[in-house]
């Protein structure tokens, strides 16, 4: 058996850098490269063997948990195609990426996470950073990455990786087990020499499947679809990452059925088809949510059936409600006591038109479907022009976001107030363009985030939406962007703190306590003196990037034009109304109210949870 000596790390960068990836008729290289921040927990091990293999690009980021979210972003709009890797040093480094794991995990998104790790040799011990345990020498920080990681292993000796390797690429290109995939590196394991099969280092490509249903639950699938009268298509984010878009297009203008869309899913479908009833659920339109509560047929795709889908199981209020789900994922399949249709989505919608070419919904229902889609973009049009003085609402922002956004652009966010309004209001022209990090909702993704997603097709422009809240807390990264050249145009809604979880508050009872952004008041001792003097373009320009600040809606949208111009990130800080919000319709979201209270507000809050409540159901 012929041979080649090398190091641990070594050995693990040259397999990464020959591992391919297959679907349909094309093939690309799997690793695009690697993301981290040098430790003497990586440096000599990892560190040293990315020095050796200049030919697989290494990027220096500012924080590891931002690592993994550049990751994350770059896959997602790779369909996850393509993926990066992330080193840590041991401790600190490493237990930074954990949020980020989870993060992928919980979004489906594969990423390599290699922490460094404490010395299997052990003499040395506690080595700086280690984590102590008195009951065990087998545990480090790394076994938190346990319940977030689809595949954990850590290596201790140099030959595991010849059985761990193959572990880690099946669990990476697996449309239905994928996540974060955790490889725990040992310190002094990285730089020790073994004498690996030259056979582990060549060109393999992993073919992704496009498997076809069960035969049996397929029929019953097609039978439940023509004895439905209200059908309703719930688009998740497998459409998009099985490539399934006009598919569903071809296969709902064929039948009428109507679609509404998770965050993970916007996109599935032209805004502008007549059937495309938008966003779905806590966050949806009315036109979408009218018709999930009489729906007696839901055709979930690629979903996984969230609260905020949904509505915290208020949406369906149909008692003959039934379920067919199509998803990769068994696990996601058999939800709601569905038909469940284990199957790619793409196939099986190509499929489910041939066997359906003779079934149309009626009449009546298509003209209840048009007048719904004609009222929600008439309100669509009604908030982007609110007019609202003297600072404008958000509603308003997003208007002209989204006026000054090309049909191929691409919107980042994920947390605050504007992923709900972002859902029922942005129009999406094409599939992958809007990007909402909404399965974990991780305050700190966007900008990393939107970096992989520029990384994945420089040929767009992306636009990053972010909370004042959410800039404080991760904006480290925009250095990077300025780094390695990737633009970026940065939106920051300064509304002075959480307006997402300050109304939240307000409508539990609370009065928005401790979600706004002011000075200690030593007279009161609570947070309501002044308003914090954070002075966010400033922040942003002391990192290298293009800033302003804007109060008017006029001067935002000349900001934005002059942002798209820009060779590199331009961040625009714009001044909103905070109290002038997007309204629900017709839905609800679960967050308990406390059972007792001292006062009066919190308890009215409680009487009208226990009435909201009762219409949660079971699907069994
Ligand atoms: C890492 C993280 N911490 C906390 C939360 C809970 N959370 C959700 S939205 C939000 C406030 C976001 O504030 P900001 O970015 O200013 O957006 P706004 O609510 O004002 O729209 C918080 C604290 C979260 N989603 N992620
Ligand atoms: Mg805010």
């Amino acid at each position: 058996m012929a041979t080649m000596r090398l190091t641990t790390a070594q050995a693990i960068i040259r397999f990464l850098k020959s591992q391919y990836i297959r679907w349909d008729d094309q093939e690309n290289n799997f690793f695009a490269g690697i993301l981290g921040i040098f430790g003497h927990g990586n440096v000599a091990g990892i560190g040293q063997a990315l020095q050796e293999n200049s030919d697989f690009p290494y990027i220096l980021v500012r924080n590891e948990q931002s690592a993994v979210h550049l990751a994350c972003g770059f896959t997602k709009m790779k369909n996850r195609r393509q993926v990066f890797a992330c080193t840590s040093s041991i401790g600190p480094g490493a237990t930074n990426m954990i949020t980020g794991a989870a993060l992928a995990t919980v979004n489906r998104l594969p990423v390599l996470l290699l922490p460094g790790d404490i010395f299997a040799r052990r003499n040395v011990s506690p080595v700086l950073q280690q984590l102590e345990s008195p009951s065990t020498q087998d545990i480090s920080v790394n076994d938190a990455f346990k319940p977030v990681s689809r595949y954990w292993d850590r290596i201790y000796r140099p030959e595991q990786i010849i059985t761990a390797l193959p572990e880690v690429m099946r669990v990476l290109t697996s449309p239905a087990n994928t996540g974060a995939v955790t490889l725990a590196l040992p310190q002094d394991v990285q730089a020790e020499a073994y004498d690996f099969p030259v056979e582990l280092f060549e060109h393999r490509a992993w073919y992704i499947p496009r498997p076809s249903a069960d035969r049996i639950l397929f029929g019953e699938a097609v039978a439940a679809i023509r004895l439905s009268q209200h059908p309703l298509i719930i688009a998740g984010g497998g459409v998009l990452y099985s490539e399934a878009s006009e598919a569903l297009a071809r296969f709902v203008s064929q039948t009428g059925i109507p679609v509404a869309e998770t965050q993970a899913g916007k996109g599935s479908l032209a805004y502008h088809h007549p059937q495309n009833m938008g966003a779905i659920g806590a966050t949806g339109t009315l036109a979408a949510n009218r018709l999930a509560n009489n729906a007696d047929l839901v055709i979930g795709i690629g979903t996984r059936y969230s609260d905020f889908t949904t509505a915290s199981k208020t949406a369906f209020q149909n008692p003959d409600i039934r379920f067919v789900n199509i998803n990769m994922t068994e696990f996601d399949a058999n939800k709601h006591s569905a038909i469940p249709l284990t199957a790619d989505a793409r196939t099986t919608l190509e499929e489910l038109t041939a066997a359906l070419k003779d079934y149309r919904v009626r009449e009546e229902y298509t003209l209840h479907i048009s007048e719904l889609k004609a009222a929600w973009e008439a309100e669509v049009d009604r908030l982007f022009h609110l007019n609202n003085q003297p600072l404008p609402a958000q509603s308003e922002v997003i208007g002209a976001i989204w006026e000054s956004a090309g049909t191929r652009d691409v919107l980042v966010s994920a947390a605050g107030s504007h992923p709900g309004d972002l859902h029922k209001l942005w129009r999406t022209h094409t599939p992958n363009t809007y990007h909402l990090e909404y399965g974990y909702s991780c305050m700190g993704y966007e900008i990393p985030g939107a970096m992989g997603v520029k990384m994945a097709d420089p040929s767009r422009e992306v636009y990053v939406f972010v909370g004042d809240g959410t800039y404080l807390m991760m904006p480290s990264e925009i250095a990077t962007s300025i780094q390695e050249g990737i633009k970026l145009i940065l939106i920051v809604v300064d509304n002075h703190g959480f307006a997402s979880i300050g109304g939240l508050s307000q409508s539990l009872g609370s009065a928005g306590f401790g979600t706004h952004f002011r000075m200690r008041n030593h007279k009161t001792g609570q947070l309501d003196g002044d308003y914090l003097p954070v002075d966010f373009a400033a922040n942003a320009r002391s990192l290298g990037a293009n800033a302003t600040a804007v109060n008017t809606l006029a001067d935002f949208k000349l900001a934005l034009q002059e942002a798209r111009k820009a060779e590199k990130t331009s961040v625009v800080v714009v001044k909103t109304d905070r109290e002038v919000r997007v309204p629900g319709y017709d839905s609800w979201w679960d967050v308990a109210v406390a059972e007792v209270a001292t006062m009066e507000s919190v308890k009215q809050a409680r009487e009208q949870y226990e009435e909201a409540r009762q219409k949660e159901k079971n699907f069994l």
